[in-house]
């Protein structure tokens, strides 16, 4: 997969050179590419921001540099294009579904935003030429874009084919398509057995896997109604059986 990273801050993604990621980079599953938004301006003082019409607080990006910075990375009439991701308070919340359909793209482009974001029109024209998303993490504001697409990347980047040791081990993860859907994992445990007085689950040493299956799955669902009742709403009423319902 090809992540492009327009930015003005590109030291933000050092951190893609570590770990999981850094690994995926190295072995060729990810291929980054960070831009300085600031390559695409002209005046002496590599202006980003002015200030908004209307009046009101703070700074908004101005669109030239972002209408350059695009068409440069996704020019127009080529045969391919990328798919644009915005992160920005005002988004549609981003998703563990939609990790795994951003997982599916060839090409992601991220548009960092900072101040108060960036000229409307830049996401307007972009959505004549290729698929724009504007994206959320959640009900809280950051500083700008950066953090969220470090966030994104790394979600998108543990799905792809290789990128984790254990192949299997993302369909157990909260919110994993499929049987944890709207559920939380519950929790987990590893040796000693007893450690500061406290026991692991007598069921998690029994061996009997059918048993450890259901427990997992019951303690995911009293984790989910006591955390995010509202998760449990959303459970899809034919998944449930009889067991699940008195849980
Ligand atoms: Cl994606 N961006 C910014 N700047 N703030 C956020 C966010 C994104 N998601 C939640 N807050």
């Amino acid at each position: 997969m090809r992540l492009d990273i327009v930015t003005i801050f590109p030291d933000y993604f050092a951190p893609l050179d570590v770990s999981l990621l850094g690994k995926a980079r190295r072995t060729g599953l990810l291929d980054v590419h960070v831009h300085d938004l600031r390559e695409w301006t002209h005046d002496r003082h590599r202006t980003v921001d002015d200030t908004p019409y209307g009046g009101g607080p703070g700074m908004v990006m101005k669109p030239e540099p972002w209408g350059e910075a695009l068409d440069a990375l996704a020019p127009a009439g080529a045969s391919r294009v990328p798919r644009l991701l915005v992160p920005t308070p005002s988004g549609r919340p981003f998703t563990q579904s939609m990790a795994a359909e951003l997982a599916a793209e060839e090409w992601l482009l991220f548009a960092c935003g900072r101040y108060e974001g960036i000229d409307s029109r830049v996401v307007e024209e972009a959505r004549t030429r290729m698929p724009v998303d504007e994206v959320s993490l959640g009900d809280f504001v950051l500083a700008g874009g950066e953090v969220a697409v470090l966030v994104m990347v790394e979600a998108v980047g543990r799905l792809l084919p290789g990128v984790l040791g254990n192949a299997d081990s993302v369909a157990d993860d909260s919110f994993a398509p499929g049987a944890m859907e709207a559920l939380l994992e519950g929790p987990v445990y590893t040796k000693p057995p007893i450690w500061r007085e406290r026991v692991v689950p007598d069921i998690l040493l029994s061996g009997h896997h059918g048993a450890i299956a259901r427990w997992r799955r019951d303690e995911a669902l009293r984790r989910t109604a006591r955390t995010r009742p509202e998760l449990l709403a959303r459970l899809d009423p034919d998944s449930l059986d009889e067991h699940d319902r008195q849980v």
